[in-house]
């Protein structure tokens, strides 16, 4: 077979890509170095394929645009298994499959699933390669999209590899579309199995290693993402007393020139790209980004914790960012990005709804259709991204590489959620912090396959992405207590900018203006701003919140501010009904968190 690396200095490496290879029967194998130059012949060569578009030049510099088979747009979380050796350990959350079953499974899919393309290895790197925090992957897949997806997301190539070395450990992570290329057959823009019940996302978090087979999208395919940087390190995180999380990280920096470093919980498309590059309202304070999707959090020298982005791209929903709701996403994309699912305009850009500049009179859509504004269809698929550096977002923070991450002042969760939960809500202290967490809840969006607009209890916005029982991982949060100094630890709130009015709409304007809330977090960190204790957290008081300039109608404030005693005992009694499922690794300290608010909401009820 050919392959352009007949030697690596790696021997596990080596041994396990040509027992893949025996396995996947590719056509040919090639070593990601992660070069220009490698990148230049992967993007013409699916531009040839028809898998890719390469975008106008001029208006959209070194960007390509893909479209996916319509059945691969998301991710397929009841198609994603976690392989333990019980289904306790798995727990209620996950799917469970029995570890040597699976593979025997796996190993039938796999067997010459390659055959007719090239199997590409890509050595990667989650964290900064300097970072003690930093994870070594490989990934072997026929995608020639996946290689370049994941030159944008990761450290990718020829550096990883002297990383790792001779002795080096790597995580094996296999992924195939599931599409072989007979003799003679004509391959397809977007191969994959469009089969949904054929699809396998798999973890096997003892090994550890990643299996993926069908899908060539997102967060099925790119295995750094949540695959191993959430699933299998939230697990080595468990055991080593670290924390894989489903966060943004920021700072947010004072007109005096002082900085707090923010993570922020937020399940998929539900706006934590924009809040990571917001840009302020208010004037002299700035945001700047360290990530959007992920972070690595660990307890310090100091005591504090400490957050690392371990990815180097975003992987953004493009519909509805435009200059007013992400001025600096808008930036970030604007060259050397690979757009999927959006429309295509005349002039070779792209194009999706709330974008905020007027749609072309005439364009192609998503599913390669003419597509016209007045046709009565969405242009872009609802869950179209775009992968775009981080290093082109114009507001990067200095550190987003520091190797030790940076000290968070605070953690916040949020969802979407038009009723009952306030704008912001602090937590009395750190137990009540993880209760918040793990009653996180939202409305389900279009990231993941399955009917959007439904309320689930989505703990941590984790859900989908935490590798062990949930009840285990409740109470790995609760253990920072015992970890570290208490009063070093982040204070916690949960947000929520999606409250809505009677008349259905918003009641709260987002986006820069959500810079008022984090104001008023800071100054509560730093133990002014003022608030009132109520029975379910600490809200701001009706003027602490800094609204200059904001003409909100005071019955807004006062709507999104009020206590719902009604609205909170329903809650109550959901998540009660949501902490069943955990039954013996349900922590006591949240049936005391939960006891303890149903307590002092009845108090107020008379
Ligand atoms: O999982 S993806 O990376 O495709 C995006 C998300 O759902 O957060
Ligand atoms: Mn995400």
């Amino acid at each position: 077979m050919m392959s352009n690396k007949s030697s690596i200095a790696n021997h596990r490496a080596a041994a396990w890509v040509n027992e893949m290879a025996a396995l996947c029967q590719p056509a040919a194998i090639h070593w990601c170095d992660g070069s220009d130059a490698e990148h230049q012949t992967l993007c013409d060569l699916m531009v040839r394929s028809g898998m890719l578009t390469k975008l106008n030049e001029k208006l959209r510099p070194g960007s390509f645009l893909a479209r996916s088979h319509p059945s691969d747009v998301a991710r397929v979380e009841d198609r994603t298994f976690i392989c333990w050796q019980t289904p306790r350990e798995a727990g209620p959350t996950n799917h469970w499959a029995d570890a040597a079953q699976m593979k025997q499974k796996l190993l039938g899919l796999f067997k010459g699933s390659m055959e007719g393309r090239t199997m590409y290895v890509i050595p990667f790197a989650m964290g900064p390669l300097n970072s003690p925090i930093c994870k070594i992957g490989i990934e072997i897949t026929d995608s020639p999209y996946v290689v370049a997806n994941m030159r944008i997301m990761t450290r990718m190539g020829q550096a990883v590899l002297d990383k790792l070395g001779a002795e080096g450990a790597f995580i094996p992570c296999l992924h195939s579309v599931g599409a072989p290329l007979r003799p003679g057959q004509k391959d397809v823009p977007w191969p994959c199995e469009p089969d949904p019940k054929n699809k396998y996302i798999v973890h096997f978090p003892d090994e550890p290693s990643i299996w993926s087979y069908g899908s060539g999208y997102g967060g099925n395919a790119l295995l750094g993402k949540k695959c191993l940087a959430l699933r299998i390190a939230s697990v080595v995180a468990w055991r080593q007393g670290w924390l894989a999380e489903h966060m943004l990280v920021l700072c947010l920096t004072s007109p005096a020139g002082k900085r707090h470093y923010l993570a922020a919980a937020f399940p998929s498309a539900c706006g934590k790209t924009n809040l990571a590059m917001m840009q302020p309202t208010l004037p002299g304070w700035k945001v700047t980004t360290l990530g959007d999707d992920i972070a690595w959090i660990r307890i310090g020298k100091d005591g504090q914790l400490y957050a690392v982005n371990p990815e180097t791209g975003f992987f953004g929903v493009a519909p509805g960012t435009s200059m007013k709701s992400n001025p600096n996403a808008m930036a970030a994309c604007a060259r050397n990005t690979i757009f999927t699912n959006v429309v295509l305009t005349p002039e070779g850009d792209v194009w999706w709804e709330d974008m905020g500049v007027p749609p072309p009179k005439r364009g192609i859509d998503w599913q390669g259709n003419e597509w016209t504004p007045d046709s009565g269809r969405k242009g872009a698929h609802p869950n179209a991204r775009f992968t775009a550096p981080v290093s082109q977002c114009p507001v990067i923070d200095p550190d987003w590489q520091n190797p030790d991450g940076v000290p968070l002042s605070a953690i916040l969760f949020g969802g979407r959620r038009p009723h009952t939960i306030p704008l912001v809500n602090e937590a009395f202290d750190w137990e009540h912090g993880v209760f918040l967490g793990s009653a996180c809840g939202s409305e389900t969006t279009a990231a993941a396959l399955g009917q959007a607009g439904v309320l689930r209890r989505d703990p941590f916005a984790m859900l989908p992405f935490c590798g062990y029982h949930m009840g285990d991982y409740f109470a790995h949060w609760l253990s920072f207590t015992q970890r570290t100094d208490r009063a070093k630890l982040p204070k916690v709130y949960f947000v929520n900018w999606f409250r809505k009015g009677a008349d259905g709409k918003f009641l709260w304007p987002g986006y820069g203006e959500n810079a008022r809330v984090l104001k008023w977090i800071c100054e509560r960190v730093e133990g002014a701003g003022k608030a009132q204790k109520t029975p379910i957290g600490n809200l701001p008081t009706p003027d602490a919140l800094d609204l200059t300039d904001l003409r909100l109608p005071e019955e807004n404030v006062k709507d999104l501010l009020a206590l719902d005693v009604e609205g909170w005992k329903k809650e109550v009694a959901d998540v009660e009904a949501s902490y069943a499922r955990f039954d013996g690794h349900l922590p006591k300290a949240l049936r005391d968190q939960l006891d303890g608010l149903k307590k002092r909401l009845a108090e107020v009820g008379h």
